[in-house]
């Protein structure tokens, strides 16, 4: 079985279109009807739910933002009364009040079969037995993937995040074949393995699912190699369902496909709102059409990345988005050169010399911000004394030079002293608010 759910997933672009319309207008008079804030924010536009008519008049329509979600919060931009929830995730944010996800008993249902459809595009069956380090709780990885491998009918072991000494013996206990955590997480969990004297690729692990976090190409091949596994793709958001709105496929070529029988994706420029063409990279804003408690219109992610339609070899016709690198917020702007962390991501895990653990430091010399990178040596390296790790400084230091165009100070740092992620994990320290 290829498909979750084939009809919607091989669609011809027609027939999606027909039926993101008829959902876009019944979403459309639904907010209007139930929730205060966007009949406000509608009749202030001169809006009426009738005047939508085509795809096109998305663009008419009001963005939300993640203050409109705060400002709101915890249950202000509910479509149904709250005794009909039936669940509510929320998301900590690092600033102010968190941000709410509310369900009723359909959401679940339609977010379930969303996860499915990740899961089996990544090759998950019921016949596997899944480890799910996704934290279980507020955040929306635990229980998200649980639903969906549930679903698939596949055995979940709901370990949830952290204690990863523990999270090794059973997947050598259980014959754990996949995994779903951060990429980060699974990082740590190889790392720990090693330490263990346990040879994760002797194992019948086979296939990892990772994702709430940016990570880069080099970070998925470096973890294939580490526990001799193929790893997918998930992304998704708290206020949208969590993870299910995009995943990758067999053919793994830098793009996801977006679950867009559930969500319209645009992709504006983030400065004047204006609606981008296929192919130009910009902020991330999606319409739930699907949803029942909190359909959002035109939400700002704040992520950064471009869409393609196109032929896929895996014979899905979803749209496809970019893989995100970073949100507009992660973007550092270095003597007025911007630059995302994955980008550093990228060059260090070229470098034999040190591990793929690494820490980015903003701080502020004079009027001006610089940037320092702490990265682990390998052991060798650190052992090898002062010359060599000064010589292995100055080579990445050059490369990053060449890439980015101004300089970045790099420190090799001892073996393991940089702390490890059990969730997202935290790259960039910024000095410059302390
Ligand atoms: O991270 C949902 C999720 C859980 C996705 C498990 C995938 C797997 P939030 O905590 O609300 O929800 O964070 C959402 O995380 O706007 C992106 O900036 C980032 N993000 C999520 N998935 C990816 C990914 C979950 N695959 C925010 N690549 C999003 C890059 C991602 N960034």
């Amino acid at each position: 079985m290829k498909f979750w759910e084939e009809k919607f997933e091989t669609m011809s672009v027609d027939a999606m279109q027909d039926f993101q319309l008829t959902q876009l207008k019944k979403t459309v008079t639904w907010v209007y009807e139930k929730i205060p804030f966007y009949k406000n924010r509608l009749d202030d536009l001169g809006i009426k739910p009738q005047d939508i008519k085509s795809l096109a008049d998305l663009a008419k329509l009001p963005f939300t933002v993640k203050n409109d979600l705060r400002d709101n919060y915890p249950f202000g931009l509910c479509a149904v009364p709250v005794p009909e929830l039936v669940r509510v995730h929320a998301s900590s944010g690092t600033t102010g009040k968190p941000i709410t996800g509310p369900y009723t008993a359909e959401d679940l249902e339609q977010w379930s079969n969303c996860m499915a459809r990740s899961l089996t595009a990544a090759g998950v069956r019921s016949s596997d037995i899944i480890q799910n380090a996704y934290g279980y709780g507020l955040f929306t990885g635990g229980l998200g993937f649980h639903q969906g491998l549930t679903k698939i009918g596949a055995t979940v072991v709901p370990t949830s995040s952290g204690q990863t000494e523990r999270q090794i013996t059973i997947m050598q206990d259980f014959r754990t074949t996949v995994l779903c955590s951060t990429p980060s997480y699974a990082l740590t969990i190889a790392e720990k393995a090693a330490q263990m004297g346990v040879d994760l690729r002797a194992l019948p692990l086979r296939v990892g699912v990772f994702g709430a976090e940016p990570w880069t190409v080099e970070m998925r091949k470096e973890i294939e190699a580490r526990m001799g596994i193929k790893a997918h793709e998930a992304y998704g958001l708290t206020e949208l369902m969590g993870p299910g709105v995009a995943f990758d496929c067999e053919g793994q070529d830098g793009f996801l496909h977006v679950n867009e029988d559930h969500v319209l994706i645009e992709i504006i420029d983030p400065v004047t709102g204006e609606v981008l063409p296929l192919g130009q990279k910009g902020e991330l804003v999606f319409t739930a059409i699907q949803r029942q408690a909190m359909p959002l219109l035109r939400y700002r992610t704040r992520d950064i990345t471009s869409i393609k339609r196109e032929q896929c070899i895996c014979g899905r016709t979803l749209v496809k988005m970019e893989k995100v690198y970073g949100r507009s917020d992660d973007m550092l702007i270095i003597s007025g050169v911007n630059i995302f962390p994955s980008q550093i991501e990228s060059l260090l895990l070229d470098q034999k010399e040190v591990e793929p653990q690494y820490v980015i430091i903003v701080k502020k010399r004079g009027y001006l911000d610089t940037l320092e990178v702490h990265v682990e040596a390998k052991p060798a390296i650190y052992e090898a004394g002062a010359e060599t790790i000064k010589g292995v400084e100055q080579k990445i230091e050059n490369h990053l030079k060449g890439m980015v165009g101004i300089g970045i100070k790099i420190r090799l740092v001892s073996p393991g002293t940089i702390t490890r992620s059990e969730g997202k994990a935290k790259r960039v320290i910024d000095e410059r608010k302390k």
